[in-house]
């Protein structure tokens, strides 16, 4: 059938899990413990509420419903003051060239994000109106590895799962679209994203011929 690309947001179009680090690391700061980068690897693809819920784990610290929900708000006011100066310099290098490859040949595009915040993102770097459907964390209930984003994504676009092809940099976002059966493209450490029927080390490595064979499958 007709094939449809989904893509993943943070990590995948752009790098802005260095400003979800950030935040989260000064929150830990300010509780009194350390929050290291390797930690913030298990944060990727994962909802923000999960995200807290591992941040109090490392740092061993209990809390009330209500102060989860203040550290919440004021993790995620700090998170968007940081995207408020995304322009569209920010784009991984390689995507914009494969985006527009796509849309040249009128490939339906859906964007497949855990972040509540993908909207003002995608406005601020220029790239909202490319996607034929936007499905990220306001519209789904369950996160990676559940499919719930993708098999949306590949409703609103009318394609079959099997026709989707995911690009994911987070290997919960890899056994999302393999549980399935859709193709995935893992961006990022081959080791870490071994389960991806392809992998890639950014969109620099991706070639219209690549893009073609998938096209055409
Ligand atoms: P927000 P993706 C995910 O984006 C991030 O990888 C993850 O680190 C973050 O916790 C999640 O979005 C929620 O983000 O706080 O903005 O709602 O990789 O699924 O595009
Ligand atoms: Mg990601």
């Amino acid at each position: 059938g007709k094939k449809g690309f989904i893509f993943d947001l943070d990590g995948v179009i752009v790098d802005t899990a260095g400003f979800h680090y950030l935040a989260w690391r000064n929150l830990a700061d300010e509780l009194g413990f350390e929050f290291t980068e390797e930690q913030n690897e298990r944060f990727k693809g994962v909802s923000r509420v999960r995200s807290l819920e591992i941040l109090l784990e490392i740092g061993g610290v209990k809390a009330t419903e209500e102060q989860k929900e203040g550290w919440l708000v004021s993790k995620n006011e700090e998170y968007l003051s940081y995207i408020a100066k995304m322009t569209e310099n920010d784009i991984l290098p390689g995507v914009l060239k494969v985006l527009t490859y796509l849309k040249e040949k009128n490939i339906p595009m859906a964007l497949g994000s855990a972040s509540k915040n993908a909207q003002p993102i995608l406005k601020r770097i220029g790239l909202f109106d490319l996607f034929d459907c936007i499905v990220d964390g306001n519209h789904v209930e369950k996160a990676k590895p559940d499919p719930e984003v993708f098999t949306l994504g590949a409703e609103e676009l009318e394609i079959e799962y099997t026709d989707a092809i995911v690009f994911e940099d987070s290997i919960a976002g890899i056994q999302a679209a393999n549980g399935v059966d859709m193709v995935s493209v893992g961006i990022g450490d081959a080791k870490v994203l071994h389960e991806a029927d392809y992998n890639f080390n950014d969109f620099t490595e991706i070639d219209t011929a690549f893009l073609d064979k998938l096209i055409n499958a």
